[in-house]
């Protein structure tokens, strides 16, 4: 039998990390061939990510985890670090991957490295997969459309001589092949209107080009349109295996965490069913005081039930998961937690994916993270779009005109990077009528949903596209070395 190793770089994020994790679950599942040696970035320890990696290790014994050495942040340049972080971690990287291959050189049981699975944000590595003369697989956490998109603006940039960041305020609405839409240039996303960080977005979609092929956390039938136009572009081949999830979250048991999701749990077994709104804004979603109360008090007005995350404002310039406030009245307020006390509950940091597939949640106000997309709609759980930063507004776009079950508290919503002091704030009275939108959502806006949300199950089971797409990635990785 022919056996396979493949070595997989993710970069820290929770969201990232997580979903390459998962992906990689799915290709051993799959191919009793294949091994996995993750190499891990890491900036500190953080329990959730430390208890998720031991019980994938402990799970499944074809996936094995190499911590590369900790690298701390350069507090003068938060805009730079995920880079540096990734540059600082290539002689890393080589010796770890030195090692594997002299292993396998010495011992017959050991399967030869067959690939390199890179994070988006981790092109540069490519460089080193062809050191070693194996190929590189882009692993794209985002949807299809953002992958087109940043196809686009390169070719617009590379070949038509135009400079993306001219868009920046303009009412200009862009037609795309990624794209059944025309995509208001006001939702571009940030990095791509910023002088600063179109070159990385620039050099990153040339790379994307270099790749053996591009694996993406989407379905056929959900970006049909993105997925059309990488089969007649000049792109590497792109493989839809989505949605990729964390389904099964263990968070252990009897400790600080698991009691929480207990609590949650009772807490929405009691409300009626689909009368909770959730409000979550991914594993960096945060805002300042102005804008809490802002919140606080739509979500009064409203007068519906909610499950609310709230967490602290991110350190200024630091990339941390922010933190659950002790005491949340300090920020909310004066009177709120008594009115709200029979219809809402506070939670910080939640189990989402426990959260979302409750009867009792009828709506989530969200960032439009991909995975929280592609979670709300396993779930069937429609969003009120509210996207911060990267290219969340796009699939805030995605949500409400390609798609037409999301509704809006704000598309082209967006702010600085790192938590910005002067951040545009959404008035109590937006958020109020967003939610109002969304709990009282139409007919067939719900039934669109509920069609997607049946297709995304199908795509992942036998026959499935998304299951079809796994087997020919494997075939590629795999049979063709
Ligand atoms: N989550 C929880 N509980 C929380 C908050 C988050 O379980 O209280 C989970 C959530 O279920 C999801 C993940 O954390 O699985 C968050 O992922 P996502 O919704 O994608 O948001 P971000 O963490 O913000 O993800 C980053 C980018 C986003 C991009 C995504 C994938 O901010 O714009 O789409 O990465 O590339």
């Amino acid at each position: 039998m022919k056996k396979a190793e493949l070595v997989f770089i993710p970069t820290p994020g929770i969201s990232h990390l997580v979903s390459t994790v998962e992906v990689a679950k799915l290709l051993v599942d799959r191919d009793e061939r294949l091994s996995i040696t993750f190499l891990i970035m890491k900036l500190r320890s953080d329990p959730k990510i430390d208890r998720f990696i031991n019980s994938v290790s402990t799970a499944c014994n074809r996936i094995r985890f190499i911590d590369l050495p900790k690298d701390e942040p350069d507090p003068n340049q938060p805009r730079k670090f995920l880079f540096s972080l990734i540059e600082a971690q290539i002689p890393h990287v080589k010796e770890e991957v030195f090692k594997l291959v002299s292993q396998s050189e010495s011992s017959p049981d050991s399967p030869p490295l067959a690939g390199f699975v890179l994070d988006m944000f981790c092109t540069s590595m490519i460089d080193v997969a062809t050191e070693f003369g194996v190929p590189s697989y882009i692993f794209f956490t985002s949807g299809a459309a953002f992958l087109g998109l940043q196809f686009y603006v390169q070719d617009l940039h590379d070949e038509q001589k135009v400079d993306p960041t001219e868009f920046k305020g303009s009412d200009a609405e862009l037609v795309m092949p990624c794209l059944a839409n025309p995509l208001p240039a006001k939702v571009l996303p940030s990095v791509m209107l910023n002088k600063e960080w179109l070159p990385p977005v620039l050099r990153q979609a040339r790379r994307f080009r270099e790749s053996k092929g591009i694996i993406i956390n989407t379905f056929e039938e959900l970006e049909s349109h993105a997925m059309d136009s990488f089969s007649k572009g000049n792109t590497p081949p792109v493989y839809p295996v989505g949605p990729i999830l964390n389904l099964n979250r263990d968070d252990g048991d009897g400790d600080e965490e698991s009691d929480k999701r207990k609590d949650i749990k009772q807490w929405l077994d009691d409300q009626p069913l689909s009368s909770v709104v959730y409000l979550c804004f991914g594993s960096m979603g945060s805002f300042g005081v102005d804008q809490v109360k802002e919140i606080a008090c739509g979500l009064e007005q409203s007068g519906h039930r909610f499950s609310w995350s709230l967490r602290k404002p991110q350190p200024k310039g630091k990339m941390e998961i922010p933190s659950d406030y002790t005491n949340p009245q300090d920020v909310l307020p004066e009177g709120f937690l008594d009115r709200t006390a029979k219809i809402g509950k506070i939670i910080g940091w939640g189990p989402e994916i426990d959260i979302l597939s409750h009867p009792s949640v009828g709506g989530f106000v969200s960032h439009c993270g991909w995975s929280s997309i592609l979670e709300s709609i396993w779930f069937g759980v429609p969003i009120a779009a509210w996207p911060i930063q990267a290219e969340q507004q796009l699939n805030a776009f995605q949500i409400i005109v390609e798609l037409g079950f999301g509704v809006e508290i704000k598309m082209d919503c967006r702010r600085e990077f790192f938590y910005d002091d002067n951040e545009n704030i959404i008035s109590a009275g937006e958020i109020e009528r967003g939610i109002r939108c969304l709990m009282e959502i139409g007919k067939e806006k719900v039934e669109r949903l509920k069609e997607m949300s049946e297709q995304s199950r199908k795509a992942l089971m036998e026959g499935g596209c998304s299951n079809t797409w796994l087997g020919q990635l494997i075939h590629e990785m795999v049979d063709n070395i």
